[in-house]
Protein backbone atom coordinates (compact mmCIF):
# COMPACT_ATOMS: atom_id res chain seq x y z
CA UNK A 1 0.00 0.00 0.00
CA UNK A 2 2.77 2.22 0.83
CA UNK A 3 4.65 1.75 -2.58
CA UNK A 4 1.34 2.00 -4.36
CA UNK A 5 0.91 5.52 -2.85
CA UNK A 6 4.63 7.14 -3.30
CA UNK A 7 4.38 5.80 -7.12
CA UNK A 8 1.02 7.23 -8.23
CA UNK A 9 2.49 9.94 -9.79
CA UNK A 10 5.44 7.83 -11.68
CA UNK A 11 4.08 7.01 -15.41
CA UNK A 12 2.93 3.57 -15.73
CA UNK A 13 6.12 2.36 -17.26
CA UNK A 14 7.37 -1.78 -17.28
CA UNK A 15 10.24 -3.17 -15.83
CA UNK A 16 10.98 -3.72 -19.84
CA UNK A 17 10.31 -0.30 -20.69
CA UNK A 18 6.78 -0.15 -21.99
CA UNK A 19 4.60 2.90 -21.37
CA UNK A 20 1.08 2.69 -21.41
CA UNK A 21 -1.16 5.98 -20.25
CA UNK A 22 -3.14 5.51 -17.07
CA UNK A 23 -6.28 8.61 -17.34
CA UNK A 24 -9.41 8.90 -15.39
CA UNK A 25 -12.90 8.62 -15.65
CA UNK A 26 -14.13 11.95 -14.41
CA UNK A 27 -17.39 14.11 -15.13
CA UNK A 28 -17.43 16.96 -13.69
CA UNK A 29 -14.59 20.04 -13.35
CA UNK A 30 -14.73 19.79 -9.79
CA UNK A 31 -13.65 16.64 -9.40
CA UNK A 32 -10.33 16.83 -11.47
CA UNK A 33 -8.06 18.10 -9.04
CA UNK A 34 -8.15 15.08 -7.29
CA UNK A 35 -7.91 12.54 -10.10
CA UNK A 36 -4.54 14.37 -10.93
CA UNK A 37 -3.62 14.07 -7.55
CA UNK A 38 -4.25 9.98 -7.61
CA UNK A 39 -1.85 10.00 -10.64
CA UNK A 40 -4.26 10.86 -13.38
CA UNK A 41 -2.37 11.86 -16.42
CA UNK A 42 -5.33 13.37 -18.39
CA UNK A 43 -9.63 12.47 -18.50
CA UNK A 44 -9.98 9.70 -20.72
CA UNK A 45 -13.62 10.00 -20.46
CA UNK A 46 -15.50 12.41 -19.59
CA UNK A 47 -19.36 11.21 -19.61
CA UNK A 48 -21.61 14.73 -20.58
CA UNK A 49 -24.94 12.53 -19.51
CA UNK A 50 -24.89 14.39 -15.91
CA UNK A 51 -25.40 17.68 -17.45
CA UNK A 52 -28.54 16.25 -19.05
CA UNK A 53 -29.86 14.18 -16.13
CA UNK A 54 -32.11 15.45 -13.13
CA UNK A 55 -33.33 18.83 -14.95
CA UNK A 56 -36.39 20.46 -16.02
CA UNK A 57 -34.61 20.83 -19.88
CA UNK A 58 -31.34 20.42 -21.89
CA UNK A 59 -28.30 22.49 -20.85
CA UNK A 60 -27.73 25.21 -23.63
CA UNK A 61 -24.58 25.70 -25.71
CA UNK A 62 -23.66 28.28 -23.50
CA UNK A 63 -23.49 26.43 -20.20
CA UNK A 64 -21.83 23.35 -21.74
CA UNK A 65 -19.12 25.63 -23.56
CA UNK A 66 -18.35 26.90 -19.58
CA UNK A 67 -18.11 23.23 -18.65
CA UNK A 68 -15.72 21.91 -21.37
CA UNK A 69 -13.66 24.95 -20.57
CA UNK A 70 -13.26 24.18 -16.97
CA UNK A 71 -12.60 21.29 -17.18
CA UNK A 72 -9.74 21.80 -19.66
CA UNK A 73 -8.57 24.50 -17.17
CA UNK A 74 -8.56 22.12 -14.28
CA UNK A 75 -6.43 19.92 -16.56
CA UNK A 76 -3.70 22.60 -16.88
CA UNK A 77 -2.65 21.17 -20.16
CA UNK A 78 -3.28 17.40 -19.79
CA UNK A 79 -5.77 15.54 -22.42
CA UNK A 80 -9.83 15.85 -22.26
CA UNK A 81 -11.52 12.92 -24.23
CA UNK A 82 -15.52 14.29 -23.76
CA UNK A 83 -17.73 11.41 -25.02
CA UNK A 84 -20.86 13.32 -26.54
CA UNK A 85 -24.23 12.74 -25.16
CA UNK A 86 -24.57 8.96 -24.74
CA UNK A 87 -28.49 8.59 -23.53
CA UNK A 88 -31.32 6.53 -24.55
CA UNK A 89 -34.87 5.11 -23.37
CA UNK A 90 -33.14 3.37 -20.26
CA UNK A 91 -32.66 6.67 -18.62
CA UNK A 92 -35.40 9.30 -17.54
CA UNK A 93 -35.21 12.13 -19.51
CA UNK A 94 -38.74 13.47 -19.80
CA UNK A 95 -38.08 16.52 -21.48
CA UNK A 96 -36.20 15.09 -24.20
CA UNK A 97 -39.56 13.22 -24.88
CA UNK A 98 -37.49 9.55 -26.29
CA UNK A 99 -40.07 7.29 -27.30
CA UNK A 100 -40.35 4.13 -24.61
CA UNK A 101 -38.82 1.34 -25.79
CA UNK A 102 -39.42 -2.66 -25.06
CA UNK A 103 -35.46 -3.10 -25.43
CA UNK A 104 -33.79 0.05 -24.97
CA UNK A 105 -30.32 -1.47 -25.25
CA UNK A 106 -30.43 -2.49 -28.40
CA UNK A 107 -32.74 0.67 -29.57
CA UNK A 108 -31.82 4.48 -29.92
CA UNK A 109 -29.14 5.22 -28.08
CA UNK A 110 -25.81 7.19 -28.38
CA UNK A 111 -24.84 8.39 -31.84
CA UNK A 112 -27.89 6.90 -33.49
CA UNK A 113 -30.03 9.27 -31.43
CA UNK A 114 -27.49 12.16 -31.31
CA UNK A 115 -27.81 11.59 -35.69
CA UNK A 116 -31.38 12.08 -35.17
CA UNK A 117 -31.58 14.70 -32.96
CA UNK A 118 -29.59 17.61 -34.33
CA UNK A 119 -30.87 19.82 -31.66
CA UNK A 120 -28.89 17.57 -29.19
CA UNK A 121 -25.81 17.30 -31.40
CA UNK A 122 -25.43 20.58 -32.51
CA UNK A 123 -24.94 22.52 -29.53
CA UNK A 124 -22.74 19.89 -28.03
CA UNK A 125 -20.21 19.95 -30.86
CA UNK A 126 -20.26 23.83 -31.06
CA UNK A 127 -19.57 23.99 -27.27
CA UNK A 128 -16.93 21.52 -27.57
CA UNK A 129 -15.53 23.44 -30.90
CA UNK A 130 -15.56 26.65 -29.29
CA UNK A 131 -13.47 25.38 -26.06
CA UNK A 132 -11.09 24.04 -28.17
CA UNK A 133 -10.39 27.58 -29.59
CA UNK A 134 -8.30 27.85 -26.19
CA UNK A 135 -5.46 25.63 -27.13
CA UNK A 136 -5.69 23.12 -25.16
CA UNK A 137 -5.84 19.43 -25.56
CA UNK A 138 -9.11 18.19 -25.97
CA UNK A 139 -10.66 15.16 -28.37
CA UNK A 140 -14.62 14.28 -29.38
CA UNK A 141 -15.43 10.71 -28.68
CA UNK A 142 -18.84 9.47 -30.19
CA UNK A 143 -20.73 6.60 -28.33
CA UNK A 144 -22.56 3.17 -29.55
CA UNK A 145 -20.75 3.09 -32.79
CA UNK A 146 -21.59 0.57 -35.30
CA UNK A 147 -21.09 1.24 -38.99
CA UNK A 148 -18.65 3.40 -40.86
CA UNK A 149 -21.54 5.68 -42.32
CA UNK A 150 -22.16 6.94 -38.62
CA UNK A 151 -18.78 7.82 -38.61
CA UNK A 152 -19.33 9.64 -42.27
CA UNK A 153 -21.76 11.77 -41.10
CA UNK A 154 -20.69 12.78 -37.65
CA UNK A 155 -17.36 13.71 -39.31
CA UNK A 156 -18.76 15.94 -41.58
CA UNK A 157 -21.12 17.40 -38.75
CA UNK A 158 -18.30 18.08 -36.98
CA UNK A 159 -16.14 20.08 -39.59
CA UNK A 160 -18.88 22.00 -40.83
CA UNK A 161 -18.95 23.32 -37.27
CA UNK A 162 -15.59 23.63 -37.13
CA UNK A 163 -14.93 25.81 -40.02
CA UNK A 164 -18.23 28.50 -39.04
CA UNK A 165 -16.72 28.46 -35.84
CA UNK A 166 -12.70 29.19 -37.12
CA UNK A 167 -12.12 26.23 -34.45
CA UNK A 168 -8.55 24.29 -34.53
CA UNK A 169 -8.70 20.22 -35.65
CA UNK A 170 -9.60 17.82 -33.07
CA UNK A 171 -8.80 14.42 -33.01
CA UNK A 172 -12.37 12.22 -33.40
CA UNK A 173 -12.63 8.57 -31.52
CA UNK A 174 -15.01 6.38 -31.34
CA UNK A 175 -16.28 4.22 -28.68
CA UNK A 176 -15.64 0.21 -29.58
CA UNK A 177 -18.74 -0.71 -27.44
CA UNK A 178 -20.55 -3.11 -30.04
CA UNK A 179 -19.14 -6.29 -31.53
CA UNK A 180 -19.67 -4.83 -34.92
CA UNK A 181 -16.98 -1.69 -33.99
CA UNK A 182 -14.45 -4.36 -32.81
CA UNK A 183 -14.69 -6.48 -36.08
CA UNK A 184 -14.41 -3.75 -38.35
CA UNK A 185 -11.92 -1.97 -36.31
CA UNK A 186 -9.36 -2.47 -39.10
CA UNK A 187 -12.04 -0.81 -41.38
CA UNK A 188 -13.27 2.19 -38.95
CA UNK A 189 -9.50 2.90 -38.02
CA UNK A 190 -8.76 4.64 -40.89
CA UNK A 191 -11.46 6.96 -40.34
CA UNK A 192 -10.63 7.91 -36.95
CA UNK A 193 -8.29 9.42 -35.14
CA UNK A 194 -8.20 6.69 -31.43
CA UNK A 195 -10.74 3.79 -30.24
CA UNK A 196 -11.89 3.49 -26.52
CA UNK A 197 -12.99 0.47 -26.01
CA UNK A 198 -16.24 0.43 -23.47
CA UNK A 199 -15.81 -3.14 -22.02
CA UNK A 200 -18.69 -3.28 -20.25
CA UNK A 201 -21.25 -2.54 -22.99
CA UNK A 202 -18.71 -5.18 -25.04
CA UNK A 203 -19.38 -7.46 -22.76
CA UNK A 204 -23.16 -7.18 -22.25
CA UNK A 205 -23.67 -7.12 -26.54
CA UNK A 206 -21.18 -9.72 -26.67
CA UNK A 207 -22.47 -12.23 -24.26
CA UNK A 208 -26.08 -11.34 -24.91
CA UNK A 209 -26.03 -10.54 -20.83
CA UNK A 210 -28.07 -7.88 -19.65
CA UNK A 211 -25.57 -6.32 -17.41
CA UNK A 212 -28.31 -5.70 -15.01
CA UNK A 213 -30.09 -9.13 -14.53
CA UNK A 214 -30.33 -10.17 -11.37
CA UNK A 215 -29.10 -13.55 -11.91
CA UNK A 216 -26.78 -13.27 -15.03
CA UNK A 217 -24.94 -10.23 -14.61
CA UNK A 218 -22.24 -12.21 -12.45
CA UNK A 219 -22.07 -14.15 -15.80
CA UNK A 220 -21.06 -10.83 -17.98
CA UNK A 221 -17.45 -11.15 -17.10
CA UNK A 222 -14.75 -8.57 -19.50
CA UNK A 223 -12.15 -11.51 -19.11
CA UNK A 224 -14.38 -13.86 -20.83
CA UNK A 225 -11.83 -14.95 -23.85
CA UNK A 226 -14.58 -13.99 -26.40
CA UNK A 227 -14.41 -10.28 -25.14
CA UNK A 228 -10.93 -10.64 -24.81
CA UNK A 229 -10.76 -11.57 -28.87
CA UNK A 230 -12.77 -9.25 -29.55
CA UNK A 231 -10.51 -6.33 -27.88
CA UNK A 232 -7.26 -8.37 -29.54
CA UNK A 233 -9.25 -7.33 -32.71
CA UNK A 234 -9.55 -4.08 -32.17
CA UNK A 235 -6.21 -3.68 -31.49
CA UNK A 236 -5.01 -5.10 -34.31
CA UNK A 237 -7.20 -3.08 -36.46
CA UNK A 238 -6.29 0.05 -34.91
CA UNK A 239 -2.44 -0.72 -35.71
CA UNK A 240 -3.23 -1.52 -39.42
CA UNK A 241 -3.11 2.48 -39.29
CA UNK A 242 -1.50 3.64 -36.66
CA UNK A 243 -4.26 4.47 -34.59
CA UNK A 244 -4.17 3.96 -30.54
CA UNK A 245 -6.35 2.66 -28.56
CA UNK A 246 -7.67 2.96 -25.35
CA UNK A 247 -10.27 0.77 -22.33
CA UNK A 248 -12.61 2.78 -20.27
CA UNK A 249 -14.31 -0.12 -18.83
CA UNK A 250 -14.40 -1.41 -15.91
CA UNK A 251 -11.16 -4.10 -16.25
CA UNK A 252 -9.01 -0.94 -17.06
CA UNK A 253 -9.17 -0.08 -13.39
CA UNK A 254 -8.55 -4.12 -12.39
CA UNK A 255 -4.99 -4.68 -12.19
CA UNK A 256 -5.08 -7.88 -13.18
CA UNK A 257 -7.20 -6.75 -16.19
CA UNK A 258 -5.03 -3.82 -16.73
CA UNK A 259 -2.21 -6.52 -16.93
CA UNK A 260 -3.98 -8.36 -19.57
CA UNK A 261 -5.49 -5.34 -21.49
CA UNK A 262 -1.56 -3.97 -21.65
CA UNK A 263 -0.32 -7.55 -22.72
CA UNK A 264 -2.62 -6.96 -25.77
CA UNK A 265 -1.14 -4.00 -26.67
CA UNK A 266 -3.83 -1.41 -25.30
CA UNK A 267 -2.30 1.96 -25.16
CA UNK A 268 -4.17 3.85 -22.81
CA UNK A 269 -6.03 2.94 -19.44
CA UNK A 270 -8.67 5.01 -18.22
CA UNK A 271 -10.48 4.45 -15.27
CA UNK A 272 -11.85 5.38 -11.76
CA UNK A 273 -9.90 7.82 -9.76
CA UNK A 274 -9.11 5.18 -6.53
CA UNK A 275 -8.10 2.43 -9.20
CA UNK A 276 -5.11 4.17 -10.41
CA UNK A 277 -2.50 3.30 -8.11
CA UNK A 278 -2.93 -0.06 -7.57
CA UNK A 279 -3.10 -0.41 -11.67
CA UNK A 280 0.20 1.65 -12.07
CA UNK A 281 1.92 -0.50 -8.94
CA UNK A 282 0.83 -3.54 -11.30
CA UNK A 283 2.01 -2.63 -14.17
CA UNK A 284 5.03 -1.29 -12.72
CA UNK A 285 6.09 -4.53 -11.19
CA UNK A 286 5.98 -6.06 -14.71
CA UNK A 287 7.82 -6.86 -17.76
CA UNK A 288 5.55 -6.06 -21.03
CA UNK A 289 7.03 -9.01 -22.67
CA UNK A 290 5.54 -11.41 -19.76
CA UNK A 291 2.28 -9.69 -20.48
CA UNK A 292 2.11 -9.82 -23.82
CA UNK A 293 2.83 -14.03 -23.26
CA UNK A 294 -0.13 -13.94 -20.53
CA UNK A 295 -2.49 -12.20 -23.09
CA UNK A 296 -1.89 -14.45 -25.80
CA UNK A 297 -2.37 -17.45 -22.88
CA UNK A 298 -5.52 -15.72 -22.22
CA UNK A 299 -6.73 -15.71 -26.17
CA UNK A 300 -6.87 -19.15 -25.81
CA UNK A 301 -8.34 -19.85 -23.14
CA UNK A 302 -11.71 -21.91 -22.81
CA UNK A 303 -13.71 -19.46 -20.19
CA UNK A 304 -13.42 -16.20 -18.40
CA UNK A 305 -12.46 -18.60 -14.74
CA UNK A 306 -9.61 -20.01 -16.82
CA UNK A 307 -8.56 -16.75 -17.89
CA UNK A 308 -8.85 -15.21 -14.12
CA UNK A 309 -6.64 -18.17 -13.06
CA UNK A 310 -4.17 -17.00 -15.25
CA UNK A 311 -3.32 -14.20 -12.33
CA UNK A 312 -1.23 -17.04 -10.38
CA UNK A 313 1.36 -16.39 -13.13
CA UNK A 314 2.12 -13.35 -12.23
CA UNK A 315 4.72 -12.61 -9.77
C1 LIG B 1 -18.48 0.87 -20.97
O1 LIG B 1 -17.56 0.17 -20.53
O2 LIG B 1 -19.45 0.39 -21.52
C2 LIG B 1 -18.39 2.32 -20.86
O3 LIG B 1 -19.23 3.02 -21.38
C3 LIG B 1 -17.28 2.88 -20.14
Amino acid sequence: KEREEAERSLPAQTRDGHSVEVAANVNRPDQVAAAIAAGAEGVGLMRTEFLFLERDDSPDEEEQFATYQAMLQALEGRPLIVRTLDIGGDKQVPYLNLPHEENPFLGMRGARLLLRRRDLLEPQLRALYRAARGGQPLSIMFPMITSLKEITRLKGLCEGIRRELNAPVVPIGIMVEVPAAATLADKLAEHVDFFSIGTNDLTQYALAIDRQHPELAAEADSLHPAVLRLIHQTVQGAAQHGRWVGVCGGIAGDPFGAALLTGLGVNELSMSPRDIASVKARLRGSDFAKLAELAQQALDCDSAEEVRALQSLLS
